[in-house]
């Protein structure tokens, strides 16, 4: 590797890539294309860009002669593209937004790229790396067997089903026109950057805040917990030995159900005010300042509508070809991102603002919650 284009690199898990990649790689020439949308947030990654060897690029992939005259410029070989419009919730107020940016935008990247490297000035020796979900296999039973990458796609969300778009228009471009692609779905990610609508950021800022914890339906669907650096180790994995053409799923071999996950956060956080008597202070409306649990806050609303009931990977493909294993185990790395939540409140508080508010409100004002 040496020329990246990182699009997406101001979100959640493409900034922490970017932080990742310039650690393990301090060498390589690095482009963050980002639009800067909600999730957007450049302090994500500010302080890891020079100008020199690591640039900052706001704009949009569907435009695919910026995203073109990038790829020639800085001379990439590398596209990791992380780019997305993400929330399950949000895809069902406003389902347009993901077939444009998921859908439509991969696309245009996929256009640039095949232009770049596979026009006039062929470059043999180029990767296009495309970030996606393990929400494209659908919903599994209790007992169902675990997705493999052979496991057919049944997406259930708009969001899902236009990330099953993207995936299927790289496998098109790999297929049809030579491009060396290769493509992981991983499962639901937690740690430091994450934006605080997905359900672990949300309820530790809300259990430091005192608001209500709104646990959707039974709370009793079960997802497959990754540490954001876990995925990132995979993906490096991947881009460095993965093989063209290939799929790979990554997975935390960490299936666990929602109150499992809620009943963690709420004991690190209580733990948390019971050894710093600063944080009563600090954040003196959650009921830990006053020596009481946040587990009061738990409150059970009205269920996401298609709620999938279960998700879990299977990450055998990745273990035995490339050798890939999480190496953190969710209870210190919750407690590790809980920390990095105390720690940055400022980060955190900067996205509090109207649209944030209105959203949340459009949310949950429904539900209940
Ligand atoms: P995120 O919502 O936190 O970040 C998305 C980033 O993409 C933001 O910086 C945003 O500004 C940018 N963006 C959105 N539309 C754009 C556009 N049209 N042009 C340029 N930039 C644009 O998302 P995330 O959680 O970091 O997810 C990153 C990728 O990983 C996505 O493709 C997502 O589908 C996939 N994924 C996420 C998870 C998870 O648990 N969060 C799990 C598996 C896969
Ligand atoms: O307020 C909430 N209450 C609640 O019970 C929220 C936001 C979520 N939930 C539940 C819904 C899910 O069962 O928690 C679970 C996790 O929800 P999200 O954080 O919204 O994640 P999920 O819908 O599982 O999708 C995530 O993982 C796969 C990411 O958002 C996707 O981008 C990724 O592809």
């Amino acid at each position: 590797m040496a020329n990246l284009l990182v699009t997406g690199g101001a979100g959640f898990i493409g900034a922490n890539y970017v932080r990742h990649h310039v650690a393990t790689h301090p060498g390589d020439h690095l482009v963050v294309l980002d639009a800067l949308t909600y999730a957007g947030n450049l302090a994500s990654i500010q302080d890891v860009l020079d100008g020199k060897l690591r640039h900052f690029v706001r704009g949009d992939i569907c435009d695919s002669d910026l995203v073109h005259e990038l790829l020639v410029k800085h001379d990439i070989d590398t596209l990791v593209h992380f780019a997305a419009e993400s929330h399950v919730d949000r895809s069902i107020l406003g389902p347009d937004a993901f077939v444009e940016t998921n859908v439509v935008g991969t696309h245009s990247l996929l256009k640039a790229a095949r232009k770049a490297w596979l026009g006039e000035r062929r470059r043999a020796s180029h990767r296009f790396h495309h970030v996606s979900t393990d929400e494209v296999f659908g919903s599994l039973s209790p007992t169902d067997p675990a997705f493999t990458e052979t496991t057919p796609y049944a997406p259930n969300s708009p969001y899902s089903a236009s990330k099953a778009g993207s995936d299927m228009l790289v496998r098109a471009y790999q297929h049809t026109y030579g491009l060396t692609t290769t493509l992981t779905n991983c499962s639901n990610n937690y740690g430091p950057y994450q934006f605080p609508e997905k359900l672990i950021p949300l309820f530790v800022i809300r259990c430091l805040e005192g608001g209500p914890l709104p646990i959707y339906g039974d709370g009793m669907n079960v997802r497959d917990w990754l540490f954001v650096e876990d995925h990132c180790r995979g993906i490096e994995a991947v881009l460095e030995h993965g093989k063209p053409g290939e799929t790979y799923n990554i997975g935390g071999r960490c299936e666990l159900p929602n109150i499992a996950v809620i009943d963690t956060i709420v004991k690190t956080v209580d733990a948390a005010f019971a050894s710093d008597g600063r944080l009563g202070e600090r954040f003196p409306n959650s009921p830990a300042a006053r020596g009481a649990s946040c587990a009061d806050l738990k409150t059970h609303v009205t269920d996401r509508p298609g709620h999938d009931r279960r998700y879990a990977i299977d990450p055998r493909k990745i273990e035995a070809a490339l050798g890939f294993e999480p190496a953190f185990r969710f209870e210190q790395a919750l407690a590790q991102t809980v920390q990095w939540y105390l720690a940055n409140e400022p980060w955190w508080r900067a996205i509090q603002n109207n649209d944030y508010r209105q959203w949340v409100q459009a949310n949950y004002a429904a539900r209940g919650g």
